[in-house]
């Protein structure tokens, strides 16, 4: 009991953005980055395909399937509810997570086809909440140039933008990092890395919120 007082818990991360502005790039880095400063860090990816539920919102995502927009939304937020005890325990532990999209990706993706913002949104209530949110922001247009982009469900210009405009007019709030995605990775790494090392101090004592 004394003993795990003293240990500092871990810094919930999360990076945020439409498809293909490099998330899953800076995930890696910013990892590699914590971990060469020696404090124990791991990367966590939503949806996680790896689970039953996740591997019904991989069919939906590849085409293969089809679902009422609600039926998949809740799946997805299910799929962040079986991983709720995971995530504390590594926080609590000392363990920095970095995670690839979360609840933000959730209510814009479905929002964005229509369905009640506020309605998206409940689901999510209760789920742990990211210290740190960086929202990699670029164009749709130049996103959608991007390496493979195309292959799934939603990789279609016009829906793009009406992610984009929900994560920027409904979801985005002060505390949010926004950082422009459109350079070179190595600068971008930079950037992030410089944000996250001064949270690092601000955020050690703080209690995880939910959302
Ligand atoms: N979704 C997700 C929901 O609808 N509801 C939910 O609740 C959740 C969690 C799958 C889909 O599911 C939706 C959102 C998605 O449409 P995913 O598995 O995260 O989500 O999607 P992925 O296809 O894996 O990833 P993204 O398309 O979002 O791409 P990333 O991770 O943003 O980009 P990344 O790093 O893979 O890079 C893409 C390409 O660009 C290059 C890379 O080398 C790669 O080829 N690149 C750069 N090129 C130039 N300059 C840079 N700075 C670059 N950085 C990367
Ligand atoms: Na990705």
């Amino acid at each position: 009991q004394q003993n795990k007082e003293m240990i500092n818990r871990g810094l919930f991360i999360l990076f945020e953005g439409v498809d293909r502005v490099g998330k899953s790039t800076q995930v890696q880095n910013l990892v590699k980055f914590l971990n060469d400063k020696q404090l124990s860090t791991k990367a966590m990816r939503f949806p996680d395909r790896t689970t039953p539920i996740g591997t019904i919102i991989n069919a939906y995502l590849q085409n293969s399937t089809n679902m009422d927009d609600r039926a998949l939304h809740l799946l997805f937020s299910s799929n962040r509810w079986e991983a709720k005890d995971s995530i504390y325990q590594a926080l609590n532990s000392g363990v920095n997570l970095v995670v690839d999209r979360y609840s933000y990706s959730g209510v814009a993706y479905t929002a964005a086809k229509g369905i009640d913002f506020d309605w998206c949104y409940a689901c999510e209530k209760g789920l742990p909440e990211p210290d740190v949110i960086i929202y990699l922001s670029m164009n749709s247009e130049d996103a959608t140039k991007r390496g493979d982009f195309g292959g799934e469900r939603y990789e279609k210009l016009e829906f793009q933008k009406k992610i984009k405009d929900i994560y920027e007019s409904k979801l985005m709030t002060p505390k949010w990092k926004v950082v422009d995605a459109n350079r070179d990775i190595e600068t971008i790494s930079k950037e992030i890395s410089d944000i996250v090392n001064k949270e690092l101090d601000i955020i050690k004592n703080k209690q995880i919120s939910t959302i």
